[in-house]
């Protein structure tokens, strides 16, 4: 029987961290979601992280995403890194202590940009690491940019190159909300959710969807959709669910239907 084709789950940095603090890591959210992760048992899955309150506020500090301007940044781009590298071990933690087969891949150390997009991205590890039935972990991160010297490459950007490469079957995004909706849910509560998109109702809205209210400096929702748009457009559907919910990502990954926001080319 030939393996099923490959699921890009992101876990969004304000799921697994608390915003509004720094390096505040959400362990019990963390532990439960590796407890779906395993019970879903699932083939050829990769998953990228966010930064949340771990690679964000230094990256806002440094201003890592405009690139390298002073020398007094570059301690930032190691801090920003390393702070990643740190919330990456204790999802990892949960993960492999749960028998779950999965290996880190540090962005940074496979991926340059070009002007904050991805121009090199050496492959070859993760996709043997996926033949071999590992499930590869890669985050958000500081990257070296040959433009820039460095910048920020948002865990969206990764998703959407990944699931574009490896032509993945479906995109999992684990967000703090129910999904898209009209306004924000977290100030007006009367706002609607949208349950299906196509690509050309989405860009049809896209000005209309809310912006980051907090220090995300990568551009949070509006940043995120607007990276996943080359995946959608290639015909892979992307479910934004919500990742605080227990069972959400869990139903995503088994394929039943949850709350969320499903998009599709058409
Ligand atoms: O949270 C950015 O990744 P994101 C990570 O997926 C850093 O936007 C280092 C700020």
């Amino acid at each position: 029987m030939s393996k099923p084709r490959t699921t890009v789950l992101k876990i969004g940095g304000s799921v697994i961290t608390d915003k509004h603090g720094e390096l505040k890591a959400q362990m019990q959210v963390i532990n439960r979601l590796a407890d779906e992760i395993r019970k879903v048992d699932i083939q050829n899955l990769i998953i990228v992280h966010g930064g949340g309150s771990f690679g964000h506020p230094p990256a806002e500090k440094y201003r890592i995403k405009e690139g390298f301007k002073k020398d007094s940044q570059r301690v930032g781009f190691s801090e920003t890194h390393h702070v990643m590298t740190v919330l990456n071990g204790l999802f990892m933690d949960a993960l492999i202590w749960r028998s779950i087969p999965a290996v880190s891949v540090t962005s940074s150390s496979c991926i340059m940009t070009k002007n904050g997009r991805i121009q090199r991205f050496e492959d070859a590890p993760l996709k043997a690491l996926l033949e071999m039935g590992f499930i590869p972990v890669l985050y958000g991160d500081a990257v070296l940019d040959t433009e820039l010297g460095f910048t920020i490459l948002s865990g969206d950007q990764i998703v959407s190159t990944l699931a574009t490469r490896f032509n993945a079957e479906r995109i999992i995004i684990g967000v703090d909300v129910d999904g898209l909706y009209d306004a924000d849910p977290k100030v007006k509560k009367s706002a609607r959710i949208f349950e299906h998109l196509t690509l050309k109702e989405l860009k049809s809205l896209h000005s209309k969807l809310h912006k980051p209210t907090s220090h995300d400096v990568t551009g949070g929702m509006f940043g995120k959709i607007d990276e996943l748009i080359p995946a959608i457009k290639q015909g892979i559907p992307t479910i934004i669910v919500n990742a605080t919910k227990p069972n959400y990502i869990y139903k995503a990954l088994k394929g039943e239907k949850v709350r969320g926001t499903l998009i599709e080319r058409e």
